[in-house]
């Protein structure tokens, strides 16, 4: 895991250098080169091994998710948005740059993106990458992060419990919850996942597994996520704990209570265990069992 970790920002920072305009191009490279995870590169990479392709082909991809990610968190931070100062321990990219060229910088590591897949995937046919734009698309589009995003918006204020006066508002609450994270979270693991099976030929069923995959940990990680803001402190989470909490944000941990939501996450996590069981994933099973030990800690 160390060491995809470690190929993965290589090649991030191999592709990301620094041209004329300096500001806008150091302004992309730091929130990308921050210490992140690296959790969707990597999943890509490995459902790319996993049907049996060459991982070294779908590198540009994987670091081309990553920058969609970096661009999520960067728009995510602004005084507009979650207006949050700190990300992956350090201050958030509009802290540093400003807001015009944070927002810029979002702007252009959306379309650097799909820029990388098209003129660094040498060993994709134009098939294989068209097919891999178009889940690009969908996923950073209003059909994918930005209907999560829009969604998160519309429903501040609806996180406390006590609000709720009947079934039919309960209903509605937990129908929102899961859109909002089903775009917000979900699709960028679907994207990762899928991407990587599309490069190793993978059959229509095996797309439709890691489409299903993706959801169940989209889900469970936001369940995770939210816990975390509540039980964590700033310098395990590298950003402002109990934010949402305190904005009363719509949250499995608001709707459900932090019980019920260890225990959904429980019941996805045994999902989840069953689907990698028959993919022997080292990987994929060092993700959900960290998430795990974090949890259970
Ligand atoms: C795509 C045009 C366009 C806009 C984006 C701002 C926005 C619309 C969406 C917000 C998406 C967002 C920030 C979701 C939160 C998902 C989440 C739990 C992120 C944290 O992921 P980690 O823990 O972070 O993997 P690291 O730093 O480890 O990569």
């Amino acid at each position: 895991m160390k060491e995809l970790i470690e190929k993965v920002n290589n090649n991030l920072e191999k592709f990301m250098d620094i041209k004329y305009p300096e500001n806008i191009f150091k302004s992309m490279k730091y929130t990308v080169m921050l210490p992140g995870k690296r959790l969707r590169p990597i999943m890509c990479l490995e459902a790319c091994r996993i049907f049996g392709g060459n991982q070294e082909d779908a590198m540009p991809v994987a670091c081309a998710i990553e920058m969609l990610h970096a661009q999520s968190l960067i728009h995510d931070d602004l005084p507009c948005m979650d207006n949050d100062d700190f990300r992956r321990g350090k201050a958030s990219n509009h802290k540093v740059f400003g807001e015009a060229v944070a927002v810029l910088a979002g702007d252009a590591l959306l379309s650097y993106a799909p820029q990388l897949i098209i003129e660094k995937s040498v060993n994709l046919s134009d098939e294989t990458k068209l097919k891999v734009l178009l889940e690009y698309t969908k996923t950073a589009g209003a059909y994918g992060l930005i209907a999560g995003q829009v969604s998160d918006i519309e429903s501040e204020g609806w996180g406390k419990y006590m609000d709720i006066n009947s079934d039919d508002e309960l209903v509605t609450k937990k129908a929102t919850l899961e859109f909002i994270h089903t775009h917000k979270t979900a699709d960028l693991f679907r994207l990762a996942l899928k991407a990587g099976a599309i490069i190793a030929r993978a059959t229509d069923e095996q797309l439709q597994e890691m489409d299903t995959l993706a959801q169940k940990f989209g889900i469970a990680f936001q369940i995770y996520d939210d816990i975390l803001d509540e039980i964590s402190t700033f310098e395990e989470l590298g950003k402002t704990v109990g934010k949402d909490k305190n904005s009363n944000k719509l949250t499995y941990t608001s709707l459900y209570g932090l019980e019920e939501a260890r225990n959904k996450f429980n019941s996805l996590f045994d999902e989840i265990h069953d689907i990698i069981g028959k993919y022997n994933s080292v990987i994929l099973e060092s993700i959900l069992g960290d998430m795990k030990k974090k949890l259970d800690k």
